[in-house]
């Protein structure tokens, strides 16, 4: 049995290090302690959910991916007609600085731009300047057993956001139909939901990306089925084509998760996972399959094996 940490353990280990010092974050040019960084009141990102994000992982002192997920900054910021006030170089630079004032090599990095403070009123364009931060802290993944044993899924009742909506390949700071279908998820005692389309389609989980693996093939819903199209999805996906595993996009139903040999989800913080259950039914075997299994081992090896950089 795992206890879960309460709000002010989990704070507490984006506020400090293991030896108890405390973090420090980057926010609009200055690297400050955690505790002395301030967020206006007033900004949009916080009264309205106006801002966009990415979060980023560091592998022995290596950003994973760094170009895709500045790229998807960029892009989440254009669909919301919000100006980066700094360039993509840049943005590496205030990461690598930031790790490198928390010594840190292996973190979790969360990138946030925000519209920036304003008045109330939902015009973003009266908005004096969008506000940039930087946090790193340790890793928060899901409890080591899940990894070996799969982790127990259900289907949410909510479901995603349409992308006529708004559109889930953009990351906003507008998680709320995420954390609705998260909250089920909790409410059920399990971590994560599956996220059905308005059209039934499966879409996504709350937080990470979803594939399904059947008679040696593996398939996963397309950006056009509502999704956000995560950074470790696409890097599983390239991962298949090089050890000549089939894996297309595809919209999928309900039952074919049900009738899956394996199911595994992706995501930043979770990596690969394999999913045990849905809804109490188990899937496959009811633990994590050779596939997932191959993949899981072939992401870790990729991982170790990138040489830090100078
Ligand atoms: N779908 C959604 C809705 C996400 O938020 C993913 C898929 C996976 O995308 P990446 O690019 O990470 O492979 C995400 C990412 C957190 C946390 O703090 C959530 C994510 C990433 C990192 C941390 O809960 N979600």
């Amino acid at each position: 049995m795992t206890t879960a940490p309460t709000g002010k353990q989990q704070q507490n280990q984006w506020l400090y290090n293991a030896d108890g010092e405390e973090l420090r974050v980057w926010i609009d040019g200055e690297i400050l302690p955690a505790s002395q960084a301030q967020l206006s009141i007033f900004d949009h990102g916080a009264l309205y959910g106006d801002g966009v994000f990415e979060g980023i992982r560091a592998y022995g002192g290596r950003i994973f991916q760094c170009a895709s997920h500045i790229e998807r900054l960029f892009h989440s910021a254009e669909c919301i007609r919000l100006e980066i006030p700094y360039s993509r170089g840049e943005i590496e630079q205030l990461m690598r600085d930031t790790l490198k004032a928390n010594n840190l090599e292996d973190a979790y990095i969360r990138l946030v731009v925000t519209r920036g403070p304003g008045g109330l009123g939902l015009n973003p364009f009266l908005c004096e300047h969008a506000c940039t931060y930087c946090i790193t802290g340790a890793l928060r993944l899901y409890p080591d057993d899940f990894y070996r044993k799969g982790m127990p899924i259900i289907v949410a009742k909510r479901l995603r956001i349409p992308i006529e909506c708004l559109d889930p390949r953009i990351k906003s700071l507008n998680y709320l139909n995420n954390i609705l279908a998260k909250i089920e998820a909790i409410d059920a005692g399990v971590l994560e939901a599956v996220m059905l389309n308005t059209d039934g389609f499966v879409a996504e989980c709350t937080g990470d990306n979803i594939f399904v693996v059947r008679d040696g093939a593996i398939a996963t819903p397309p950006g056009e089925a509502g999704i956000l199209e995560g950074v470790t999805r696409a890097f599983v996906m390239s991962m298949c084509k090089e050890l000549n595993i089939p894996c297309q996009e595809r919209m999928l139903k309900l039952d074919d998760l049900r009738g899956a040999d394996e199911v595994f989800l992706t995501g930043t913080a979770a990596e690969i996972i394999a999913v045990s259950q849905i809804d109490g039914d188990p899937v496959g075997k009811g633990e994590e399959g050779p596939i997932t299994c191959t993949l899981r081992e072939q992401f870790h090896a990729i991982i170790k094996a990138c040489a830090p950089e100078g």
